[in-house]
C-alpha cells in the first residue's frame, strides 16, 4: 500500500485528493497545524465522509524541523504540497504570512523531502495566478508570468524552487499550475462560494443582499474533483514535469451571479450590489488556461461543466442552511 503525505489536509483540495487516494488503496497521511478549534477543522473531510480513513501528523509549513520528523515518521512515496495562505485578497493585509507559508513553507517541505526522503514524488500546487496580468490570449506552460498580488509571487518562489530541486538535485518534483477550482468545499471568502452562499440565504429569507468587488472579473472556473485527479496523475509518470490544468471555458463573476442566482429563481441585480473596498490593490481581469499538455501527456480533460458545478454548490449551501433551520 503506497503512503501519500498531504500537506493542507484539511482545505478544500486536501480533502478531494484524500478521497481519491484512499479510492486507489493509499495510506494517507495529513499535516496537520495546532488549532484551538481542532473539533472544527476536519469539517471537509468529515463532509466526504473519509475522516476516519485518514492519519495525521502534527506539524506546520513554517516549522523545518516538524516537516523533517513527519517525513521520516510517515516515509510517504508521494507527497502532495497544499498548504498555504491562498486567499489573494488577504495576501496583501498580510504579505509576509503569505510569503513565509505559500513561498517558504514549500521549500521547507522540499528541503524536508530532500533530507529525509528523496526518493518521494513531490507535487507542488502552483497557481494559474502566476500569470497574473495577461501576456497570451491562452495561457500555457510556456506563457510569460506577471504576478500581480504578494500571494501570486510567492506561489511564483515555490514554483521556481519545485523545478530548481527537480533540476539541482533529481527529485520527481512536478508542478500543477492549476486555474481555479470549486466545489461545495471551497471556503467561504472566494467569489464562488460566496454568491452560492448568498443566493441560498436569499432564497430562504435569511439575507436580501450580497456585497460583491469586481462583477467584471473573468476566470477559467473548474471542479475541484476533477482537478485532484490531474494532481495524482502528474504523480504517476516517469518523468516529473510541469502542468496546466484547466477548463478553457472563461466566465466573469456577474455570470457566476446570473447563474447561482437564476437556479434558485432569483434575478442577482435585485440582490447584489458593490462594495469598492472588496476591489483589490492590483487586479488580475482575466485568465483562460490550455491545458493541451495534461490532456495529451495524462489523458486528464476537465469532466464537470460550469452549471453543473455551480448547481451543485447552491443546492449544498441551501442543504446547509435547510438543515441549520431545522427544514433538513
Ligand atoms: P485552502 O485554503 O482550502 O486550504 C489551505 C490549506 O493549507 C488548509 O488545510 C490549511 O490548514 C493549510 N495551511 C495553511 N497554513 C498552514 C501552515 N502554516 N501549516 C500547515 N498547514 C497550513 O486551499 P485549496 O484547497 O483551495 O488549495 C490548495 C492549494 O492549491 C493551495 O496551495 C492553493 O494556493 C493552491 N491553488 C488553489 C487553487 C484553487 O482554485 N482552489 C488554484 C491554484 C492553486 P487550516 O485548515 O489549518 O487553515
Ligand atoms: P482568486 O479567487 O483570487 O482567483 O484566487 P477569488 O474567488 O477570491 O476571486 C476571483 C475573482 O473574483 C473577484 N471578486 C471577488 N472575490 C472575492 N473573493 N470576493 C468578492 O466579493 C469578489 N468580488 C469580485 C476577485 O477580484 C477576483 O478577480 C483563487 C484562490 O483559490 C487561489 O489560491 C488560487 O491560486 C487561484 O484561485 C487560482
Amino acid at each position: 500500500m503506497p503512503t501519500a503525505l498531504i500537506t493542507g489536509i484539511t482545505g478544500q483540495d486536501g480533502a478531494y485528493l484524500s478521497q481519491l487516494l484512499l479510492s486507489k488503496g493509499y495510506r494517507v497521511v495529513g499535516l496537520l497545524r495546532r488549532s484551538a478549534s481542532s473539533d472544527v477543522v476536519g469539517e471537509r473531510l468529515r463532509w466526504l465522509g473519509v475522516i476516519e480513513e485518514v492519519e495525521f501528523a502534527d506539524g506546520n509549513m513554517a516549522d523545518l524541523s516538524s516537516l523533517i520528523r513527519v517525513v521520516q515518521a510517515c516515509r510517504p512515496d508521494e507527497v502532495y504540497n497544499l498548504a498555504a495562505q491562498s486567499f489573494v485578497a488577504a495576501s496583501w493585509q498580510q504579505p509576509l504570512l503569505t510569503g513565509s507559508i505559500t513561498g517558504l513553507g514549500a521549500a521547507n517541505m522540499l528541503e524536508a523531502v530532500r533530507i529525509a526522503r528523496p526518493e518521494a514524488r513531490f507535487y507542488q500546487a502552483s497557481s494559474s495566478e502566476m500569470f497574473g496580468k495577461r501576456q497570451q490570449a491562452l495561457q500555457n506552460e510556456r506563457t510569460p508570468f506577471y504576478p500581480r498580488s504578494p500571494y501570486a509571487i510567492a506561489k511564483l518562489y515555490a514554483h521556481w524552487m519545485t523545478v530548481n530541486y527537480r533540476e539541482s538535485f533529481g527529485l520527481h518534483a512536478s508542478s500543477g499550475i492549476l486555474f481555479n477550482h470549486e466545489s461545495p468545499l471551497r471556503g467561504i471568502e472566494f467569489v464562488t462560494r460566496r454568491i452560492t452562499d448568498a443566493a441560498a440565504r436569499i432564497k430562504l429569507g435569511l439575507a436580501r443582499e450580497i456585497p460583491l468587488g469586481n462583477l467584471e472579473a473573468q476566470r477559467d472556473w473548474g471542479h475541484a474533483r476533477d482537478y485532484v485527479q490531474a494532481m495524482w496523475l502528474m504523480l504517476q509518470q516517469t518523468a516529473p514535469d510541469d502542468y496546466v490544468v484547466a477548463t478553457g471555458q472563461t466566465r466573469s463573476v456577474r455570470d457566476v451571479c446570473r447563474f447561482a442566482f437564476g437556479h434558485v429563481g432569483l434575478d442577482y441585480r435585485e440582490h447584489v450590489t458593490t462594495d469598492p473596498q472588496l476591489l483589490r490593490p492590483a487586479e488580475v481581469d482575466t485568465l483562460t488556461g490550455d491545458a493541451a499538455k495534461a490532456r495529451d501527456a495524462l489523458g486528464w480533460e476537465s469532466r464537470i461543466g460550469f452549471e453543473e458545478l455551480l448547481a451543485e454548490m447552491v443546492e449544498a449551501d441551501l442543504a446547509r442552511h435547510r438543515q441549520a433551520l431545522g427544514r433538513g
